[in-house]
């Protein structure tokens, strides 16, 4: 199979850069957007001025006002950081159906096949960066690579506002001499546990056993033993729209009692409409699905007038569907109930879909 091209597009000082864009006044100066330092707030994210102060993300407001004394402190402005992220993921759209947002301000784009019948992902990957700058006002940094994980890794290299490429063959001289918690897939957790056994770098890792690895860490084992050697075969994945909402639950013991199965489905309806209430999102056709003891699976569906979330009307669907299964007696290993036929409410849900939540602030 040839190579794929893949481009990990991330965004410089995200919330920062537009508080500066949209006050010119700002430029140049050290800026911090977060939580109110007096409550317990969080950075979400400072410039690159203030940066040098040794601010950081997710680090008390309190320490970096005490850190950086002079900067600019600002409370997030979340509609227009998600208006911006709507422009840039509106221009991978002119290039690519296969992104993966991570986040507001970074994807992942699988530009092998592309809509511009472009050959070279380097060339991509400046036109992006050039039209979200001309669009936006904003800098945004690039990484190309034949998979996640190094053009991840490369996007960072020359941040802010620049780009890298890996070519196969180059992983070993990126990645040798990174520090363990700097790579794209290794946590906080993982990180210590890797210090633990003296892994502290990229060849630290190369160089310790996949044995070693599987037996501290399990699957993860086998992917970090993988991508230090610049194996990643994950795809970029696409958000989907959402076809249906769901749960479904594994039970510990086949079941054969029906007021525990009643009691497991109200348990059931009752999450669904926790969750679906408060993403505002209503479904017209109910299925129950059942596995029974010897795998075998089945699913039963109704369709009512108006579309629901409401828990009561979902588990009297679903009680009246139970009825035309073998529940009470055969076995049951599993009981899902989904809504489809989804309603979302407004339209500015489409476009949250297409955007992953971000990530919190406190
Ligand atoms: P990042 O891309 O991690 O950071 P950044 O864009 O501010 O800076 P750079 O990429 O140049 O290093 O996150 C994007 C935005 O997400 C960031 O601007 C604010 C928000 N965010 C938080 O709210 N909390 C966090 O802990 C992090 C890491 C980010
Ligand atoms: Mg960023």
């Amino acid at each position: 199979m040839e190579c794929r091209k893949i481009i990990h597009v991330d965004m410089d000082a995200f919330y920062a850069a537009i508080e500066q864009r949209d006050n010119p006044a700002l430029k140049g100066k050290p800026v911090i957007v977060g939580g109110d330092p007096d409550r317990r707030g969080v950075v979400s994210t400072c410039s690159y001025e203030a940066r040098k102060y040794g601010v950081r993300s997710a680090m008390p407001s309190k320490t970096a006002v005490r850190l950086c004394p002079h900067a600019v402190f600002l409370f997030p402005r979340f509609e227009a950081y998600s208006a911006a992220s709507k422009q840039v993921m509106n221009i991978f759209m002119q290039y690519t159906d296969v992104i993966e947002p991570l986040s507001l301000d970074e994807a992942f784009l699988d530009v092998t096949e592309n809509k511009k019948n472009t050959r070279s992902a380097t060339l991509i990957a400046k036109d992006i960066r050039r039209e979200i700058f001309t669009e936006t006002g904003l800098t945004a940094s690039a990484g190309v690579s034949y998979n996640k994980f190094l053009a991840k890794t490369a996007s960072e290299i020359n941040k802010p506002d620049g780009m890298a490429v890996i070519r196969p063959g180059e992983a070993d001289r990126y990645l040798n001499r990174l520090p363990i918690g700097k790579f794209f897939g290794i946590g906080k957790v993982s990180e210590k546990h890797m210090l633990s056994l003296g892994i502290e770098n990229g060849r630290d890792l190369l160089n310790a056993p996949l044995e070693l690895l599987v037996k501290h860490f399990g699957k993860a084992g086998r992917f970090y033993y993988d991508i230090v050697r610049g194996i990643d075969e994950r795809p970029v994945e696409p958000v989907r729209e959402r076809k249906s909402w769901g749960r479904e639950i594994t039970l510990d013991e086949d079941i054969l009692d029906m007021d525990l199965i009643r009691s497991i489905l109200n348990d059931i309806a009752a999450e669904l409409e926790d969750g679906m209430s408060r993403k505002k999102i209503s479904g017209k056709t109910v299925t129950l699905k059942i596995k029974y003891h010897d795998f075998r699976q089945i699913t039963r569906s109704a369709t009512i007038d108006q579309p629901t979330h409401s828990a009561e009307i979902i588990i009297n669907e679903v009680l009246r569907l139970l009825k035309f299964t073998e529940a009470g007696t055969k076995k049951i290993r599993l009981l899902g109930i989904s809504l489809s036929g989804l309603d979302c409410g407004n339209a500015e849900f489409h476009e949250k879909q297409l955007l992953l939540p971000f990530r919190e602030c406190g």
